[in-house]
């Protein structure tokens, strides 16, 4: 590896940070003394290497519940502008922001206008202004862009439901339309939809609109199924990707994939093939990610479209293999399984396509947050992150992850507010129907200044992908280490590489037998107890649930 120079001790990084940043909204000054134990100061910062691509470490922002910049309450983009300062403070170079359109719903997936901002979060000005503030960052903006399906307020909808409440014009179908295109027989809305005479039987997605037709809506009543066999929703979805691609969003989260055609997935890569040929025609550097709830063997294969990223759900919620990597027992469940299943990840990608980009997480909007899903334990939360932040890959933090939020149970409490500060700075009332969620790790303000928090862990897991490129772009070999706890791995990428070494049984232990330690240096490290070092003398010793970053001298 190159560019070994030495910086600050994390130690007075971490200090000047907390009295620079306060993360959202009005700027704090004022700081406790840090009563923790006296770390050991971390002698390995090296020197950013990060490179302009589609590899980032993305963070997820709700934006309803992030950050209020006006007291009502509400998230809004204001307020995640003014937390970038935070978000690239900690390490992220993309952000992944639930959808922003005009929704009469809190989570907004159901979209009236897909050329608008939302007023509860502000105005397209606001977003350009976001946009930028995030260029000048070296940050990619990734918006969340619903195809499946549109609100039942949409346009579209209404003039297409207003022509099948209609009379035909009396023109025959191949003329033009007599009464302005509102009619059953010229509106070509009405094809942006899947409308029937009759409910189909044995199925309950259908909602029944005037008296005697019925429309499809897989999720709810409000969200219409939009007809993707239609050309011409195809366009409209091109057209709205240009428009955002040109106000400065760097790509796009598309959501429900799967459901585009439920059950035909042929069809779906058929979709992403054709919407991703546009926009790397329009913006070769956008970058799309595609939320494919499936099974590993069947969402990778989403990657033969060619699209840049699909979720990589195999890893994530109380299922994935990350929190059985740390909640199980047994060699199934061991961090050599773990290591295994990079590679096995890696190569299965690999064979759907040569630009696949895994994107690993451990949870989202969607499922239990990972701080519950690992116990609330520090350790765990800790060693989680440590295993997501050594993939290969974008790895993709929901916010609030990095301090332990909690939420579990229904949808709303998944999206709790992000706390920032005691004094309540920024903090929004969270969605409708939330119930009450008991926190159980401290504040950011309190987190950032605090060496051995789990934000501080995140913080550090990611300034070293951000000195090693080859952690995210790398191809990872497992190498031979003895101890079912322990596990290394090697990461190479155009000419470099770095061991990556974990132990993560409940005691330290010293490697010695690793082949070639006696021609490596360590590079960096990560401990769940900051007071606790990696040390490389003769063997490589290492503190319960830490990671060693090893190169050669
Ligand atoms: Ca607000
Ligand atoms: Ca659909
Ligand atoms: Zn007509």
């Amino acid at each position: 590896m190159k560019n070994t120079r030495f910086l600050l001790s994390a130690a007075a990084a971490v200090t000047a940070a907390a009295i620079l940043l306060s993360g959202c909204s009005t700027p704090e000054e004022t700081m406790s003394e840090s009563s923790q134990p006296q770390a050991p100061s971390y002698r390995y910062e090296h020197e950013l290497n990060v490179i302009d691509d589609n590899y980032r470490n993305y963070y997820q922002v709700f934006v309803y519940s992030f950050c209020d910049s006006n007291g009502d309450g509400i998230g809004d983009l204001a307020g995640v502008t003014s937390g970038l300062d935070y978000i690239q403070d900690m390490g992220f170079n993309g952000i992944w922001l639930s959808p922003i359109m005009p929704s009469d719903s809190y989570h907004k997936y159901s979209v009236k206008d897909y050329y608008a901002i939302d007023e509860q979060y502000g105005t397209m000005e606001d977003f350009e202004k976001l946009a930028a503030e995030c260029e000048k960052r070296g940050i990619k903006l990734l918006i969340d862009l619903v195809m499946n399906h549109s609100s039942n307020e949409h346009e579209w909808f209404k003039h297409a439901s207003k022509s099948l409440r209609s009379n035909p014009c009396g023109a025959a179908k191949d003329k033009p339309c007599l009464n302005d295109n509102i009619c059953p027989v010229h509106d070509k809305y009405i094809d942006y939809y899947y409308f029937t005479d009759e409910k189909p039987v044995g199925t309950n997605s259908w909602y029944r609109i005037g008296s005697n037709r019925w429309y499809q809506a897989v999720f709810s009543e409000q969200m219409p199924e939009l007809n993707l066999d239609n050309s011409a929703v195809r366009s409209e979805f091109e057209k709205i990707a240009d428009f955002w691609l040109e106000k400065g969003a760097g790509g796009f989260r598309l959501d429900a994939v799967k459901e585009y055609f439920s059950g035909n997935p042929e069809k779906n890569i058929e979709v992403l093939n054709q919407f991703m040929k546009h926009c790397k025609t329009v913006d070769p550097k956008c970058y799309v990610v595609g939320e494919v709830w499936e099974s590993f063997t069947n969402y990778t294969k989403y990657y033969s479209s060619g699209i840049d990223s699909v979720f990589g759900f195999t890893m994530a919620q109380e299922s994935g293999k990350i929190a059985k990597t740390i909640n199980g027992k047994g060699a199934d469940n061991s961090v050599k399984s773990f290591a295994q299943a990079m590679v096995t990840v890696e190569q299965k990608l690999a064979s759907y396509s040569n630009t696949a980009i895994d994107a690993p997480f451990i949870g989202n909007h969607d499922t239990n947050r990972g701080a519950g899903i690992l116990g609330y334990n520090e350790t765990k939360i800790k060693a989680a992150a440590g295993l997501l932040l050594t993939m290969s890959g974008s790895p993709f933090v929901y916010y609030g992850d990095e301090i332990g939020l909690s939420g579990s149970g229904r949808d709303e409490n998944k999206r709790a507010p992000m706390i920032w500060d005691s004094e309540g700075t920024g903090l929004t009332y969270g969605p409708p129907d939330m119930e009450r969620q008991e926190n159980r790790f401290a504040d950011v303000q309190t987190q950032l200044a605090d060496e051995n928090s789990i934000l501080n862990y995140y913080k550090r897991a990611l300034r070293i992908r951000n000195e090693n490129p080859c952690i995210a772009r790398g191809t990872t070999e497992v190498l031979t280490v003895p101890g079912q706890d322990i596990a290394a791995v090697r990461r190479t990428f155009d000419g470099d590489s770095i061991v990556i070494v974990y132990n993560y049984s409940d005691e330290s232990k010293e490697i010695t037998e690793l082949d070639g330690l006696s021609e490596m240096q360590i590079r960096g490290y990560l401990t769940v107890d900051s007071a606790e070092e990696v040390l490389l003398d003769g063997g490589l010793k290492m503190p319960a649930y830490s990671i060693a970053f090893l190169t050669g001298k």
